[in-house]
């Protein structure tokens, strides 16, 4: 056996990317839905207004991921649904929801892990200043505090923040993300607010829930090489990791502001939004640390007058690394997802391990993998072999970190359903089951298939090709 009984084979999804009902149940816009109404920055003009509409189909959802067999759903909570005012009382309709979504999950035997924040802030925070102001972070901890309070008896896993990596550097420097601004002061300063707000939101969690629950957080941690072994290009990627990684791992994880974040965005003179005694309130080890994992980048140093690739995320010409201008990143060789991405789970088990290295014994789960391909419905099937291939590949190398020492102890699948995929609309693709946004109706692809026996008989090697034949 692959993997044991205990070993949660979940799947997961984001509030604003499934849920729809926007204006409904008392729910107040958040940064998405401003960025989303704004030309030009979400392609075809794609909106979450209606998404999977999930908010309405979250029993046929639940039921789907029973039939799937699932052990865990990864879902995230609308802040503006449940608290409208952002800060003040909770809005009872939206709590309500949430109460129902993991009473359901429970009926079926599912695990309930609720995301406080995957990057849909609510839009009267960012009209104070968003992440740039520390209040956002005291703002997150009582949102979170009211969450453990109003939800604690119905989630079993608790995650603070997803990929504080976007929110700061795709949010603010880039600007591909929302609220789209292209500032580096201002993405520095998400960073800081944000861990801050991991280290509130944790121990606010702890004050109501105690030690009984888990708590998560999620980075996506870059996997970046060096293009070659020349020192200028080892030294290359290692900015990108510091800047990328180090940033959050060293306030969250070691209680430290890393030296070398801070020589390499020089440019940024002012730390002072860097408060005393801000890195022991970062400073919160999560029960379980959330990775979530698509692919791998190769850096090397830009030649004199070469312009400096943004790493293939800016279509606004500003890059997400900030201080690292001088980076650029070797062109993707080999298969890529749909996402431009390449495919190289060894990735994943070098990650899992140099995690497992540096923090002995530390608890980890993939809170994300998966891929985008173009699929297509046949005859009401998707016979997505790519997407067989490349679960097949990662879980692989998950099992052979576990092999080898790490404690890896749950995998969610991203995603269960076609989804918003940001800025990129619905013209990305990462369901395990393909949604039709005329008519809602969901379609279980042939990897839904093998993810579920996979769940019944745990073992990567006899999960064979019987799902092919299914139902
Ligand atoms: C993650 N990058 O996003 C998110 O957590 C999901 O909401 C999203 O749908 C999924 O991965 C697929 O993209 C990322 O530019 C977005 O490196 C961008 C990056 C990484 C992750």
């Amino acid at each position: 056996m692959t993997f044991s009984k205990q070993f949660v084979l979940g799947t997961a999804t984001a509030s604003y990317q499934v849920e729809g009902a926007v204006a409904e149940g008392g729910r107040t816009p958040s940064i998405w839905d401003t960025m989303c109404r704004t030309p030009g920055k979400v392609l075809g003009g794609d909106t979450g207004d209606v998404a999977c509409d999930q908010y309405h189909l979250f029993r046929d959802d639940v039921a789907l991921m029973a039939d799937l067999e699932v052990d865990a759903y990864r879902f995230s909570i609308s802040w503006s649904r449940v608290i409208p005012d952002a800060v003040g009382p909770i809005n009872p309709e939206g709590v309500a929801y949430y109460r129902a979504l993991c009473e359901e999950l429970h009926s079926r035997g599912i695990k309930a892990v609720a995301t406080l924040y995957h990057w849909d802030l609510p839009q009267v925070l960012e009209d104070r200043g968003g992440w740039t102001n520390r209040e956002t972070a005291f703002a997150f901890a009582d949102y979170a505090r009211a969450m453990a309070t109003e939800l604690g008896d119905v989630v079993d896993m608790w995650s603070t923040l997803n990929e504080p990596w976007c929110s700061s550097y795709l949010g603010y420097a880039s600007g591909v993300h929302a609220p789209g601004r292209t500032d580096d002061l201002a993405a520095l300063q998400a960073v800081h607010h944000l861990n801050l707000a991991h280290g509130l939101g944790q121990r606010a969690l702890r004050e109501v829930l105690g030690k009984d629950v888990p708590v998560c957080l999620t980075l996506n941690l870059h996997v970046v090489d060096p293009a070659s072994d020349a020192p200028e290009d080892v030294a290359a990627a290692r900015r990108i990791r510091v800047v990328g990684n180090e940033a959050f791992l060293g306030p969250v994880m070691d209680g430290v502001l890393p030296d070398e974040l801070r020589e390499i965005t020089r440019d940024i003179t002012d730390w002072s939004f860097v408060q005393d005694g801000d890195l022991e309130l970062c400073h919160q080890v999560p029960d379980v640390l959330g990775i979530n994992y698509y692919s791998t980048s190769r850096a090397r140093q830009a030649d004199a007058g070469e312009l400096a690739s943004s790493g293939g995320h800016g279509e606004t010409g500003a890059s997400p690394w900030v201080g690292c201008d001088d980076v650029t990143f070797l062109p993707v060789e080999g298969p890529t997802t749909q996402m431009g991405w390449n495919i190289e789970p060894d990735g994943l088990y070098r990650l899992l391990m140099e995690v497992e290295q540096r923090y002995p014994g530390l608890e980890m789960m993939i809170t994300e993998n998966g891929a985008g391909f173009d699929d297509e419905v046949v005859g009401g099937r998707v016979h997505d072999i790519r997407r067989v291939d490349y679960l097949r590949g990662h879980l692989g190398a998950v099992e052979r970190a576990v092999a080898d020492g790490a404690n890896v102890t749950g995998y969610f699948l991203w995603s269960l359903l076609d989804n918003f995929e940001w800025s990129w609309g619905y013209s990305k693709t990462f369901g395990m089951v393909h949604v039709d946004y005329e008519t809602q109706q969901r379609t279980p692809k042939d990897s839904a298939y093998w993810y579920r026996d996979l769940s019944r008989t745990r073992d990567l090697e006899t999960v064979g090709d019987a799902w092919v034949a299914v139902p």
